[in-house]
């Protein structure tokens, strides 16, 4: 079945639109004027002003999603801060619930209320706040000004993961009113949905998250096949689905290099004839797959992907490193240790678009076959999969593989995206979210080897055929690097003794950036039976016994045996 993209027309969180004069959505147009040269002044306020001063960013923030930019990068800070902020909080209500004799105001008195002139109102649930004094006070603080008129809640029904207590508390400091009773509807309906454009999608697939989109093929109908069917491939957003229209000349994907002379900016027709396409077959897998395995041994903070997050595709486009050599990128050991940066189009609330970076190396490597790629699975990419670009970065955890490319620039640093910097990243067992310096440990690029399986399912009951259970069709070995699968191990008795099982598809000993399927039959004698599979890749690196010793609190590399339990009925 072939899913046809639905277009409503209205486009949100496009970044090529908000360079272009083309943005209707009301706050989308507030986003772009101002919020990006302010974020960074913001952030450093925030990183060395006095706990006030944190606290007051937060609470401007709060005008939009910059909070969520705020929380996200400061979480741990907030926490860091919660007894000291909670001695200062403002009287312990509901925050936004209705308070008897305080005056009430329409959502047309908030919105007449956004700017200096006027005072500066929100609005939150029935709660009017009026927080002019506070943007009086923090130089700048006009510029953050993101949601003034109305009501923060669509920022936060974008990122509901973010509604701190802590922040929503702090809020009623700032209390002036009552919204008129039922309008608070009213006051969300101002603004407008950014996911109101999102793509039509196949039903089979298991929703891990609705706004953004986060959805996993069910194990299954994993691996039926050794190319994964693009309408079931898995699905990991961190934010609305842009809309290109490549019919307006809106698109175009811009390349600096390290001196500003090197600079090119190519449409997609040009990047098309101007270099020699190329096919590459990769699986690619989230940083997170497989993290509910992980989380039964303690929870970590995470969507809570099963072994689904992860498909195999036939990938078309054009050589990166024919882009950068054309850019004037030397093909020499002295860049060893640069960096290809990638931004998306889709950005987050305060226009800090999805980013990442790669080692140049991996992006200069000749075999390393990193493309920028424009089809999938012998198609157009889909928007979902990043139309009308993306990279693809075999071998290389899904995080780096950008989708909605806009921008590529070769520099001596990382990127600086909280997603390079502050998330994708393993640490000790013990770490304490609050406490650890992300700074400490790098970036996952390549992934280590894992293996599943995936019929049958934990808890299932199968019936033995000629007394052999089958472990047959579904499942899959990789691992990054383009480390091929040189052998799948499997245990029916708790690791005594050992099976190998039969490799399907064509193994490489290296750049085999594909996923490997296997097959086992096996004899059984009893009614409940514990499965385990681990892999083995061409370094012999193998996985770890079990979840406990990596837990790590992303929960990313969730890479131990996979173990499920079934039962058996006797044929
Ligand atoms: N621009 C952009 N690129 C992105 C993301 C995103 O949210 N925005 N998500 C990343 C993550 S974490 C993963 S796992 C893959 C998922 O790719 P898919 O949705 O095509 O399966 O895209 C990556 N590229
Ligand atoms: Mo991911």
């Amino acid at each position: 079945m072939l899913i046809h993209q639905i277009g409503i027309g209205r486009t949100v969180f496009s970044r090529c639109q908000a360079r272009t004069s083309h943005i209707k959505t009301s706050w989308l147009r507030t986003l772009s004027t101002g919020a990006e040269s302010s974020r960074h002044d913001f952030n450093e306020k925030a990183r060395y002003g006095s706990t006030r001063l944190v606290t007051l960013a937060g609470l401007g923030a709060a005008t939009a999603a910059g909070l969520y930019y705020y929380v996200k990068n400061y979480f741990p800070k907030i926490l860091a801060l919660e007894n000291k902020v909670e001695e200062e909080a403002a009287p312990e209500r509901e925050p936004g619930s209705y308070v008897d004799g305080l005056p009430v105001y329409s959502s047309n008195d908030v919105a007449n209320h956004r700017d200096e002139t006027t005072g500066v109102w929100i609005s939150y649930k029935s709660g009017v706040y009026d927080i002019t004094s506070f943007i009086k006070s923090h130089p700048g603080g006009n510029k953050i000004l993101l949601g003034a008129g109305g009501s923060v809640e669509p920022f936060w029904t974008l990122y509901a993961i973010h509604k701190q207590p802590q922040i929503l508390a702090l809020m009623e400091e700032y209390r002036i009113g009552n919204l008129t009773k039922g309008e608070e509807h009213l006051a969300m309906m101002n603004m407008d949905d950014p996911y109101a454009n999102e793509p039509q999608r196949h039903p089979v697939l298991t929703i891990r998250t609705k706004k953004p989109f986060n959805a996993e093929t069910p194990a299954s109908l994993l691996v039926e096949n050794f190319i994964t069917p693009t309408e079931i491939f898995y699905i990991r957003h961190h934010f609305p689905v842009p809309d290109v229209d490549l019919s307006s000349d809106d698109y175009s994907i811009e390349i600096v290099g390290i001196d500003e002379k090197q600079s090119l900016n190519l449409n997609l027709d040009q990047l098309k004839t101007v270099y020699t396409p190329h096919s590459v077959t990769a699986s690619l897998q989230c940083s997170g797959n497989r993290r509910s395995e992980m989380n039964r041994v303690k929870p970590v903070k995470g969507l809570e992907w099963a072994q689904g997050a992860m498909g195999n595709a036939v990938w078309k486009g054009v050589r990166l490193r024919d882009v950068l050599l054309d850019l004037g990128v030397k093909d020499s050991d002295e860049n060893d240790n640069w960096h290809v940066r990638f931004d998306g189009l889709d950005m987050d609330p305060t226009s800090a678009p999805y980013a990442v970076s790669i080692p140049l190396s991996k992006a200069m490597d000749p075999r390393g076959d990193v493309i920028l790629a424009y089809e999938m699975n012998g198609e157009t990419l889909t928007r979902d999969h990043g139309f009308p670009l993306r990279v693809v970065v075999p071998g290389t955890t899904g995080a780096r593989w950008v989708k909605w490319l806009t921008r590529i620039e070769v520099s001596k640093n990382e990127s600086e995206s909280h997603w390079q910097q502050n998330d994708y990243k393993s640490f000790n067992p013990s770490a304490d979210w609050a406490k650890v310096d992300w700074s400490t440990a790098p970036a996952i690029q390549e992934m280590p080897v894992t293996s599943v399986i995936c019929d049958p399912q934990d808890g299932e009951t199968t019936t033995l055929q000629d007394g052999k259970l089958q472990l047959r069709g579904l499942r899959y070995a990789w691992s990054g690097g383009g480390r091929g699968i040189v052998r799948v191990d499997i245990s029916l008795d708790l690791g005594k003794t050992w099976h190998v099982a039969e490799l399907i598809d064509p193994v490489g000993l290296n750049r085999q950036w594909a996923w490997t399927r296997w097959r086992a039959d096996l004899p059984v004698a009893v009614k409940e039976t514990e499965v385990w599979v681990r892999a083995v890749d061409s370094a012999y690196n193998t996985q770890p016994e079990g979840m406990e010793h990596i837990w790590n609190m992303r929960g990313v590399m969730a890479v131990g045996y996979h173990k499920i339990k079934v039962s058996v009925n006797a044929d």
